[in-house]
């Protein structure tokens, strides 16, 4: 759990938010993603003093921005004195030195401010890793004479070898750093594994969905797991694991994790895989949804595109839209719930609905098939009737001391078939 205290432990700066849009985007669209950055630079602990937007043509290849406006901008924090300037959009290393110049402060993208939440936010070895890896992977390709020497900060491995550059040395620090952290990470990983496994037995849920959704909240509302809930972005960067009960009594694990963003950095949604490997092994995945804010449906395709990408797809997912006690003064509830049938709306916080939500992920369950492969001996042949009752036989094959079957099992003969093949077992393959 995150210590609230080492958070709130930081120094405000005073920042600034700066937006370049082609002419002709939507203004709320805009709007929005300004919020949203916002919401973002609080998080990373700045105080936002003033919001600058500009609508370009084409945008500035030196300075995204018109020079002008860089200008008038650089005016406002002289008077104002500004510390750190922030975009919305990923800026060219150029564009950063360019920009560096003409404000005479700090300039940060926003994958740059995302990974610096990250890197505040975590606690556990492997997210400490897993964005120190991401960190360095963007930085790599931006190193330039802007930056810092880096062998102080790593401890001076690789020196610097006669008639080479600093840059090249750092580089090469970096580059060494980044297959540390990857065995490392290879490590974590197959830990990880080997506890998945010992779970492997359990129904296994896993709540997704973009930041701030709720998925802290309902994930303490369904297992009373104590986890650490904030009104910030990105309050939860690792993976918890906690068991609840179903309608039908059977015990199931449940999975939170880290939420996603739109225009999350690339290396840091790869570097969290390991992370993320409890969500791509579960049998359901439970996508959660704030339906109170205005640009749910956005959100909702953000966290598709993401689990597409890592290739988190063949998982029944159902969707829970969140959030709905702060819907009720608008009318809009309902023509919102026709748009979405298939989906349950519930407030995590308000424990409203939380019953029908546990229906419904008992009713997806049940639906649920499994496959296995498992051995008959020859000298047990008279199970075979028994076997063609509780499981579509997929394929079978004759070895050296039976038959070996490939089968599906319905979840609704699960416990028949535990009880009389348990033993018989010898793989399960997954969900599907
Ligand atoms: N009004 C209302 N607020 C909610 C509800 N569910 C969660 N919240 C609030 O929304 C904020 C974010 O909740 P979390 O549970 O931390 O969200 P999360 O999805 O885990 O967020 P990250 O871990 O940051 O990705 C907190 O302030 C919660 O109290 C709800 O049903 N209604
Ligand atoms: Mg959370």
């Amino acid at each position: 759990m995150i210590d609230k205290e080492l958070i709130s432990e930081k120094q405000y700066e005073r920042a600034i938010i700066i937006s370049a849009s082609r002419k002709g985007e939507m203004r709320n669209i805009i709007e929005e993603h300004i919020n949203e950055l916002e919401f973002l630079a609080k998080t990373a602990g700045a105080e936002i003093l003033e919001k600058f937007s500009q609508e370009l043509a084409k945008f500035n290849i030196a300075t995204m921005i018109g020079k002008g406006k860089a200008e008038e901008i650089h005016e406002f924090i002289k008077e104002n004195s500004i510390t750190l300037a922030i975009f919305d959009d990923d800026l060219t290393p150029i564009q950063i030195r360019n920009l560096e110049k003409i404000f005479e402060i700090k300039v940060l993208d926003r994958s740059m401010l995302i990974l610096d939440i990250f890197a505040k936010h975590a606690q556990s070895n492997e997210a400490k890793t897993q964005v120190e890896l991401a960190q360095l992977q963007y930085l790599m390709p931006r190193l330039t004479r802007m930056w810092t020497h880096l062998s102080k900060q790593f401890g001076g491995i690789g020196t610097k070898g006669p008639g080479e550059t600093q840059i090249e040395t750092d580089r090469r620090i970096i580059k060494h750093r980044i297959q540390i952290l990857k065995e490392k990470l290879e490590d974590i990983s197959k830990t990880r594994e080997v506890q998945r496994k010992n779970r492997s037995n359990f129904p296994r849920f896993a709540l997704v969905g973009y930041t701030n959704a709720g998925k802290s909240t309902l994930m303490n509302v369904l297992s009373q797991a104590g986890v650490y809930v904030e009104d910030k972005l990105f309050a939860t960067l690792d993976t918890t694991v906690r068991q609840f009960v179903l309608p039908s009594g059977v015990e199931a694990l449940l999975s939170d994790t880290v939420g996603f963003i739109r225009k999350l950095p690339t290396h840091l949604v790869a570097s969290f895989r390991s992370t993320l490997a409890e969500t791509a092994e579960s049998d359901i995945i439970l996508h959660i949804v704030d339906v109170s804010n205005p640009f749910f449906r956005d959100h909702i395709k953000v966290v598709e595109d993401t689990l597409n990408y890592l290739k988190i797809v063949d998982i029944p997912i159902i969707l829970v839209l969140n959030k709905i006690d702060l819907m009720q003064e608008y009318f809009g509830l309902s023509s919102i719930e026709s748009e979405f049938k298939d989906s349950i709306f519930i407030s995590a916080k308000r424990h409203i609905n939380i019953q029908g939500l546990l229906q419904k992920i008992q009713d997806i369950y049940n639906k649920q098939s499994k496959e296995y492969i498992l051995t008959i001996p020859y000298n047990k042949m008279e199970m075979l009737s028994l076997l063609y009752k509780c499981a579509e036989i997929i394929s079978k094959k004759d070895g050296d001391f039976g038959t070996e079957f490939k089968v599906r099992i319905q979840y609704d003969d699960y416990e028949f078939f535990q009880n009389k093949f348990g033993n018989f077992i010898n793989n399960k393959l997954g969900n599907e």
